[in-house]
């Protein structure tokens, strides 16, 4: 009996494992074939998913749909965005480092420029070679200065929240008037018949150099998105180039229709890099020599002011 369930066991035995085998062999078919399929990056399809794996599939299939809605919506609402440009250093001259710069102008071969912060906010002209005050006056401490421009025989200063810009002689650098402000006062410049002025916003308002009231508005976009914080602003060329605060970007700006036609970036401005902390040392001075075509820049006390030339790349 032993014998025999010996020999017999082993019979039986083998039988049944090649069966086993057999059915082993059938089962893992099917699973090699989905495993060489996922090694050449073939995935089973969804529609011939068991309904254990319907979720996974379903869940696919929205991310994907979603993901694409989302890029079409961010593109259409993008539309097609201005390039960028780059700057060249031509000449470095010194630049006092209390000044919290507002505002820059180059008119008539003098600098002027106007300083913020209350308490501390003056209009001063500059020498431009030596970084040295000629003049200045103070404001009175409880206005923020802003920015400035040159109109005629006039030199006009914007107040940040008192809603009050200041005339002066610009001869006598006496203040001569005020008008009051629509809202608050960030940026200003002229195009030969109307005041441009920023607030901090998208949005630029002309005024009348006479009457100072508003003669219309234009809404800056960089395709479709509307281009906040434009701060200090200079007329160069028929462009409008405004500094947007907290960034170390000049937008160009057409005067027709508030598109941005070109960023200049000034990331290679060795002061931008090192002292723009994102806040206070921007920089918030631009000014244009129309007479020898030159571009300054500056920023909230930056010890140096270039001279920049604007280059493709
Ligand atoms: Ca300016």
């Amino acid at each position: 009996m032993t014998i025999l369930r010996q020999t017999a066991r082993p019979g039986k035995v083998r039988d049944t494992d090649a069966g086993n085998m057999r059915k082993s062999m059938e089962k893992k078919k099917p699973r090699d074939a989905q495993r060489r399929k996922r090694r050449k990056g073939e995935r089973p399809s969804c529609l011939r998913a068991s309904r254990r794996r319907w979720f996974p599939c379903l869940a696919g299939g929205l991310f994907a749909v979603a993901s694409g809605a989302a890029l079409l919506a961010a593109t259409l609402l993008r539309g097609e965005e201005a390039p960028t440009v780059q700057v060249r250093i031509v000449r470095a001259f010194p630049h006092d480092p209390g000044a919290f710069t507002q505002g820059l102008v180059f008119d008539g071969g003098a600098l002027y420029e106007g300083t913020g912060i209350r308490g501390q906010s003056t209009l001063r002209e500059v020498d431009l070679s030596t970084g040295n005050v000629l003049r200045s006056v103070e404001l009175p401490e409880q206005y923020f200065g802003e920015g400035i421009t040159v109109w005629q025989d006039r030199i006009i200063q914007l107040t940040w929240r008192s809603r009050v810009a200041f005339v002066y002689d610009r001869k006598s650098f006496e203040k001569t008037g005020e008008f009051p402000l629509e809202t608050e006062g960030w940026g200003v410049t002229h195009d030969g018949r109307r005041l441009i002025v920023s607030d901090g916003a998208a949005k630029l308002r002309f005024l009348d150099p006479e009457t100072y009231r508003k003669t219309g508005e234009l809404v800056v976009r960089d395709g479709r998105r509307a281009v906040n914080s434009l701060n200090e602003l200079e007329y160069v060329e028929g462009e409008i180039y405004a500094n947007v605060w907290r960034s170390n970007r000049i937008a160009v700006i057409s005067p027709g229709s508030g598109r941005v036609v070109k960023w200049i970036s000034l990331d290679r401005l060795p002061a931008a890099r090192a002292l723009n902390d994102g806040v206070t040392r921007v920089p918030n001075g631009i000014a244009y020599d129309k007479a020898k075509r030159r571009l300054f820049v500056t920023g909230k006390n930056w010890p140096v002011l270039y001279e920049v030339e604007i280059v493709s790349e």
